[in-house]
């Protein structure tokens, strides 16, 4: 025979049971939610004419992208000795470039780089196998699209890579630039 007692116990467990299970369900749909909020990749909005293939989104989280592949070329014919090297990474989660950087630097120990952390733009890169950008020379470390050449409109803390897509570091003078 169940007691009055005992019945009232196992209703208790239920409610507790409820109550736990209710907790779990809006807690696991507030993490969907968030994993889910999406950001455009063409934040910058100069591919066009590229005819990569485009990422479809980008999760807020970085390490949730796909995994994609990124070429950087390091092009120096500015200054003596002149130079030319290329690096890729392969299957890196889809983030800002300058966590394909520092792939490529920990890959490959002929590629190092380093940069300065400006507030509210990130980095900006300074130095490529030992060749600085210098304000004394107008000399900097210029971010471009390959083949086209055209400048990136974000720095390497704000550009997301698509996938195959060929970035050029192109040592340069902004003197003759306007
Ligand atoms: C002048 C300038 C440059 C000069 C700086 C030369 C110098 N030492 O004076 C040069 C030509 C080097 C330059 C380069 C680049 N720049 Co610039 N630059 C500017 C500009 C027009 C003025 C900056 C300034 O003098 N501010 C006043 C001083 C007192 O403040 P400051 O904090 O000390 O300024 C420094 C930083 O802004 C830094 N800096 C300049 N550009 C960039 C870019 C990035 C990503 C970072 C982190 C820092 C940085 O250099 C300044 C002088 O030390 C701004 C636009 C603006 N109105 O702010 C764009 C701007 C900051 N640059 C921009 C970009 C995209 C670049 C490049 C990535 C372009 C490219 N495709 O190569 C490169 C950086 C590449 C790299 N090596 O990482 C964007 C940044 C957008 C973003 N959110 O990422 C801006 C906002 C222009 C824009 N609207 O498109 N730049």
């Amino acid at each position: 025979m169940i007691s009055h007692h005992q019945l009232q116990r196992f209703a208790n467990m239920q409610a507790f049971l409820c109550t736990f299970l209710l907790i779990f369900a809006v807690t696991a749909n507030l993490a969907c939610s968030r994993q889910a909020k999406k950001t455009d990749t063409n934040v910058d909005g100069d591919d066009s004419g590229s005819k990569l293939p485009r990422a479809p989104t980008v999760t807020a989280c970085g390490l949730c992208g796909n995994p994609i592949s990124v070429t950087l070329k390091l092009n120096n014919q500015f200054k003596t000795p002149y130079f030319e090297y290329e690096v890729k990474v392969n299957n890196h989660p889809q983030r800002e470039l300058i966590y394909m950087m520092q792939q490529a630097a920990d890959k490959n120990p002929a590629f190092k780089f380093s940069a300065d952390y400006f507030a509210s733009l990130g980095f900006s890169i300074s130095t490529i196998n030992g060749l600085s950008a210098s304000v004394d020379d107008k000399t900097y470390w210029a971010l471009l699209d390959h083949p086209s050449g055209a400048a990136k409109k974000l720095g390497v803390s704000s550009y997301i890579p698509l996938n195959n897509e060929v970035i050029m570091f192109n040592f340069t003078t902004w003197a003759t630039h306007t």
